[in-house]
């Protein structure tokens, strides 16, 4: 596997929310998934926004306050010093936490959206249509537009939404257009994010899995590393450097 990284001239990381759950961030699903207690119906859907507003805003004021404490953790360094290590690294990222960029990542692109930005359900105006609102915890539950005092709603992709074109289109560009594919931390059942690791397969990229549980793509990937990525990631860093 070593080789194959080594002689990639484009590297490209799908993460989940694996890759942060180091970090403290509770992940989806699983054991300790946050849709234990709150269904994904209930919560991240735009229905769900539109029946109960306050309700969904809770949720996600939550999961603020815990991001805000949260540091990313030896697996995000590790990408982040991979990426000074080759000249073409990226991340595609389903998190909204902010993690890997506070690592020192740059090249990230975020398939469904950032925690810390809002815009207004009413599109009320251009300052409103997407801003950052960093207050925690919030002093109004849901937040209304500091324009036309409609709705605000978090600036990430619900389930039944579509991922915003630009990111999309960087993500499938590059996972079928690179020499080494890395899945980690995801449970690769969200689509179409999940897709993507299936179109790096198709292009007969060499691809590695990096999760402690075993998904859908652990059998059809290259090479899985059945470890938690805040150990795995470094110890493939360090074996880089071996050769640098
Ligand atoms: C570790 C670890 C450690 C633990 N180290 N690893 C085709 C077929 C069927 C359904 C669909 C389809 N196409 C679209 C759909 C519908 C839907 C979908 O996929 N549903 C599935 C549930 C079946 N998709 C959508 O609606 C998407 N939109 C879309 O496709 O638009 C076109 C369309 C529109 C309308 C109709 C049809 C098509 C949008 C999806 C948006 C997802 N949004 C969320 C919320 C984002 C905002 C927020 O954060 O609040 O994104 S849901 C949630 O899941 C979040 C995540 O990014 C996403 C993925 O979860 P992830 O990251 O994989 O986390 P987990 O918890 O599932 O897994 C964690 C993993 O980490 C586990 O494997 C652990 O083992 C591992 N782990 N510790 C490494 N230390």
């Amino acid at each position: 596997m070593i080789d194959k990284l080594l002689e990639a001239k484009r590297v490209v990381c799908l993460t989940g929310a694996g890759i942060s759950a180091e970090s403290d961030i509770p992940t989806f699903r699983g054991e300790d998934g946050m849709w234990k207690n709150h269904s994904p119906e209930e919560l991240a859907t735009p229905g769900a926004f539109v029946r109960d507003p306050a309700l969904v805003w809770e949720f996600y004021n939550w999961r603020r306050e815990i991001i805000a404490k949260a540091k990313p953790n030896p697996g995000h360094l590790a990408l982040a010093e991979m990426e000074k290590i080759f000249d073409d690294f990226y991340i595609i990222t389903q998190n909204v936490d902010g993690l890997h960029q506070k690592a020192g990542s740059e090249k990230v692109i975020e398939l469904h959206g950032d925690i810390w930005y809002v815009r207004c359900t009413e599109d009320c105006s251009q300052e409103t249509k997407l801003f950052p609102l960093y207050e925690i915890p919030l002093k109004e539950i849901p937040p209304h537009c500091p324009k036309c005092n409609a709705l605000l709603r978090p600036h990430v992709v619900w389930f039944g939404e579509t991922i915003p074109t630009p990111p999309l289109d960087a993500a499938l560009e590059l996972s079928a257009n690179n020499d080494f594919f890395m899945v980690i931390g995801t449970s690769a059942m969200v689509q179409p994010a999940a897709s993507l690791p299936r179109y790096a397969i198709r292009s007969k990229i060499y691809t590695v899995e990096i999760n402690p549980e075993k998904t859908a793509l652990t059998e059809i990937v290259d090479e899985c590393i059945l470890g938690k990525a805040g150990s795995a990631l470094p110890l493939l860093l360090e074996e880089i450097k071996k050769y640098l």
